[in-house]
């Protein structure tokens, strides 16, 4: 077994990373942005090495920088976590050259499943079949018209180089092709830099079900059950749980046998996952994220098995020490992801900034993976998710009123959260039912009551923060909890890693202002990139008209004037990074 490990992450999943290392007497390496100097993975990890730079790209994306630190540590091995390089097989290789060990599958299986086309093709040899579409890419959009003709629509385009949604346009009609065609591809280009395209009959109501595969470096492969995560809005998941619900045990298991054939075909090692979906009783290959995921603790609760660990004892040349007919999975385990966002009604806008307070719950059954503490501040560079509440219950319904308990049992301050949009869908009839989809969340729940605590603190007539405290009184020798708000109180020394990193706050980010008050000045909802102006100075537009094409929380999304006039000063460019409540254009 390895000595030391680097973990080239941070948040929530290094932390893990470092728990685990621990647990086997593996000492750990931290690597750290300026912003994450005093971070929660920098506290708990032996040694910490700074990487420099603020943004992902400049920190935990900067290859020079993270090789750097793995030679001045002697780390034998580099854990990925998930995100930043954990599915760069340059970065594999990279490492790999030095005598480092990649915690992870070999570049060749990062690469034939990075490229969906040949991830297609890949599952096609071994006998495991996706949804109905082809493998050839789009020259000319007379295709999609004719593949629409045949199959009917809808119809998906997809990102060749695509993943985790970004590129992927529905096609409703013939008439629409031309116009998803170009925003499929101008998505692509942007986010993989390439922008070849392919088509898939597209499934209106199906669930997102995958297997957890483990391989090690001696030809031996199984899958450790399935999980749902059909729980998600804009490709973004809210809940996960194992095992998938109402599937019949038959279908279960040729899944399971479908992912550790996908994942033998493609000479697999390490954890990874084979991605389905569900709909109407049969199941269709859709791709396999090549690294440990974000929900793998519920696979964990109801395996018994340390996935990390098990990744660990595999890079480390160590033989799977158990068979398919080994794992027994027992009860139902589910994953609740608390981002720093708030569901505002469901448009889920960031909510970045200093956590006042976070009491993370506790109980049987209960797991808290986090990745920050009271006072550490949740920055808008990287992904918001602040931590991961998992529960284990002895059957579905019992782990769903155990996570509703322990949720309401959770306490987080300073910044919003998604627990309010949890709690929605985890009291709904239809989740209760699983009859919920991958489209359930943004068509059919109601998130209009669904708001958390305001980015900003409330403040005084003079403009002082102020924040809330909680006091317990007694009334007549009853206790009750009585809310005041008082200044927030200014630490005594000023300055220092946390003083130093502080961004400027911007307006609310719950005030969505436009939209609200119906103003001429159309200003943009959530942090992120401008990628298409739809109207110029001059052009007179009308209530409800995009004026921009706002990339955003993976998405691209319209920003809409709300009055009707004239253009009068278009304030940014195509290209440009946006913050919230950054003025788009001003309309007379
Ligand atoms: C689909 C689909 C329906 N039909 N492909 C979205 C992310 C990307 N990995 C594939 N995705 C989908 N592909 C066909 N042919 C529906 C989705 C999809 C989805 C898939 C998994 C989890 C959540 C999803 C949410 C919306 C759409």
């Amino acid at each position: 077994m390895f000595s030391k490990v680097l973990i080239a992450n941070r948040g929530e999943i290094a932390v893990r990373v470092i728990r685990a290392c621990r647990e086997l007497a593996i000492s750990s390496v931290a690597v750290y942005s300026e912003l994450d100097r005093d971070a929660l993975h920098v506290r708990l990890a032996d040694e910490a090495y700074a990487l420099g730079g603020q943004t992902a790209a400049e920190s935990y994306l900067n290859t020079g920088a993270i090789l750097d630190a793995i030679e001045r540590s002697r780390a034998e091995a580099v854990h990925p976590g998930y995100g930043f390089f954990s599915e760069n097989a340059d970065f594999a290789r990279s490492i790999t050259e030095r005598g480092v060990t990649f915690i992870g599958p070999p570049p060749e299986a990062i690469e034939v499943m990075g490229d969906k086309i040949s991830a297609r093709l890949a599952a096609e040899r071994v006998g495991v079949s996706g949804v109905p579409g082809t493998t050839d890419l789009i020259e000319d959009p007379q295709q999609v018209r004719d593949f629409g003709a045949e199959y009917g629509y809808p119809v998906a385009i997809k990102a060749a180089y695509g993943g985790g949604g970004r590129g992927m346009k529905v096609v409703a009609d013939a008439d629409s092709v031309e116009a998803a065609l170009e925003s499929a591809r101008r998505e692509a280009a942007a986010y993989f830099g390439r922008d070849e395209c392919y088509l898939e009959k597209y499934l209106t109501r199906p669930r997102h079900v995958e297997i957890q595969v483990l391989a090690d470096t001696h030809g031996n492969c199984v899958y450790v059950g399935d999980r749902d995560c059909s729980a998600q809005r804009r490709h973004q998941k809210l809940i996960e749980e194992a095992p998938a619900p109402g599937i019949p045990a038959e279908i279960r298991k040729a899944m399971g046998e479908a992912a550790v054939s996908v994942a033998a075909g493609c000479n697999y090692v390490s954890a990874g996952t084979v991605e389905f979906l569900y709909e109407a009783d049969r199941y269709y290959y859709l791709e396999m994220n090549t690294r440990l995921q974000v929900e793998h603790p519920v696979t964990e609760m109801v395996s018994g098995l340390d996935l990390v660990e098990q990744q660990l004892r595999i890079a480390a040349g160590e033989e799977l020490a158990f068979g398919q007919d080994d794992i027994e999975l027992s009860g139902h385990a589910i994953e609740c992801r608390l981002n720093a966002e708030d569901p505002a009604g469901g448009r889920f806008l960031p909510s970045p900034g200093k956590i006042s307070k976070l009491h993370s719950p506790g109980g049987f059954g209960t797991r808290w993976d986090g990745g920050y503490e009271t006072d550490d501040e949740v920055s808008q560079y990287y992904d918001n998710l602040v931590g991961k509440l998992v529960v284990w219950g002895h059957d579905r319904d019992a782990a769903i009123r155990r996570m509703i308990r322990a949720l309401e049992e959770t306490d987080i301050q300073g910044i919003s959260t998604t627990i309010p949009a949890d709690l929605a869908v985890l009291r709904h009839p239809d989740f209760a039912s699983v009859q919920h989809s991958t489209k359930w969340v943004e068509e059919v729940l109601d998130l209009s009551d669904a708001t958390s605590e305001p980015a900003s603190p409330p403040t005084d007539e003079d403009g002082k923060d102020l924040e809330r405290r909680d006091v317990d009184v007694e009334v007549n020798g009853k206790r009750y909890t009585v809310s005041v708000w008082v200044p927030r109180q200014v630490p005594a020394s000023t300055g220092g890693p946390t003083g130093a990193v502080r961004r400027p706050r911007r307006g609310s980010s719950t005030g969505t202002s436009a939209a609200i008050s119906g103003s001429g000045t159309v200003t943009v909802p959530m942090q992120g990139t401008i990628v298409k102006l739809l109207v110029a100075e001059g052009d007179s537009v009308e209530a409800g008209e995009a004026v921009c094409v706002l990339e955003a929380m993976k998405m691209e999304n319209n920003i809409n004037a709300e009055v009707a006039g004239t253009v009068k000063e278009i304030k940014v460019s195509a290209g440009d990074s946006v913050g919230s409540g950054d003025v788009v254009c001003v309309i007379e």
